[in-house]
């Protein structure tokens, strides 16, 4: 007896002493403790067939999930750019960063925002820079198309508020893009961010039918996300009264995990029970200013909720401004071949999660 208790004490003390000592750390000690990111910044050679759009191809709305060539539901898991139209953000927005995300990260599609009146946006810069942006989605297309990733064209209005001010703007983009990417499978449309200074969903609505037209003239089946009231947070209010008359129609709620909580997912939860398609387009675990600070566990809830639906999400930003969404430290200057220390605090949560 007292020889085990001897044996006992022995062994606390090594272990003690290997923990002072850094020989065990903490994280090994706890059961099934997610593994730390190791990024090595290289990249992957994966046949076209192996890759997530080469297996799955074309997708389609089926009740309120998103489903593949073979009717299987899919869920996308993506990161978005900061704005193309932003320093912080366009430089980020290249095919080796591209195949970065899908090779280390565990990406399968990368949404690019293009704003449309903030900060220079496509409605009220020039025609030089307008074509430069126009470049850079292309570029994104493109990368897209050869790595197998899916990509989102975001429209992305904010201070606007209201869709219907750059109506117009918008159906000349969509008629360009949806030309241009017309056999472009892999390719999505989301054709207003987030409305918002009171902006009804009715007036959504019929903004978003006269943009759907103009899509559907070139491509009869891509998927067309259209954003909610308040920032794209009222998807209860737009399953009480969704799109009729067009097919492969998706609505799109964001979140800041800490600042939208219990009462947002429910929401969410609401559109769920009305058969309203739903994805994410956007989301973060910092507060809804894009700073402030984290709140995993309520990203966590956000995370379970989403996958337990089969909800895909892309998360703000691939950037490295000193903000807290920032998925990258602003002391990160490369452009692509990320490592492990390039990575903010929510870039290795976020890894950590796509990785599983
Ligand atoms: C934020 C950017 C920030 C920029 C600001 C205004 O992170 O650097 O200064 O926009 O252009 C959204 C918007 C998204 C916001 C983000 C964080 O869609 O454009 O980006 N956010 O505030 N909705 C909720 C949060």
């Amino acid at each position: 007896m007292k020889k085990k208790i001897l044996l006992r004490g022995l062994c606390s003390l090594v272990l003690v002493g290997a923990l002072l000592f850094g020989v065990v750390s903490p994280a090994a000690m706890v059961p099934h403790a997610s593994a730390a990111v190791k990024l090595t910044g290289k990249r992957k050679t994966i046949a076209f067939g192996k890759t997530f759009y080469g297996k799955h191809g074309k997708l389609k709305v089926k009740g309120t999930k998103l489903v593949d060539k073979a009717g299987k539901a899919v869920q996308l898991k993506g990161v978005s750019s900061h704005g193309i139209n932003w320093d912080v953000g366009e430089p980020f927005v290249n095919e080796k960063a591209l195949q970065n995300l899908r090779d280390e990260w565990g990406v399968n599609c990368f949404r690019v925002a293009m704003y449309t009146e903030d900060y220079n946006g496509y409605c009220v810069t020039d025609n030089a820079s307008r074509k430069k942006l126009l470049n850079k989605i292309d570029v994104a297309v493109k990368a897209g198309k050869k790595l197998g990733m899916y990509v989102i064209i975001d429209w992305h209005i904010l201070n606007d508020g209201n869709p219907k001010k750059n109506q117009s703007k918008a159906k000349a983009f969509f008629k360009k893009v949806a030309n241009k990417y017309r056999g472009e499978g892999h390719v999505l449309y989301e054709i207003c961010n987030e409305p918002n200074g009171g902006t009804k969903w009715k007036t959504i609505k019929s903004y978003a039918k006269s943009v759907i037209k103009v899509i559907r003239k070139y491509n009869k089946n891509a998927i067309i996300i259209v954003g909610t009231p308040n920032w794209s947070q009222d998807v209860d209010v737009a399953s009480k009264s969704p799109i009729t008359g067009y097919k492969n129609i998706m609505y799109s709620f964001h979140f800041y995990a800490a600042t939208h909580k219990d009462s947002y997912r429910n929401k969410v939860k609401t559109a769920l029970k009305n058969k309203l398609p739903l994805i994410c387009t956007e989301f973060s675990a910092c507060e809804a200013s894009g700073n402030g600070s984290y709140d995993f566990s309520s990203a966590n809830k956000w995370m379970s909720l989403m996958n337990k639906n089969k909800i895909g999400y892309c998360c703000w930003s691939l950037s490295n401004k000193p903000e807290s969404a920032s998925l990258l430290k602003s002391s990160c200057k490369r452009t692509s071949g990320f490592k492990t220390k390039d990575l903010s605090r929510m870039g290795r949560w976020l890894v950590e999660k796509y990785r599983k």
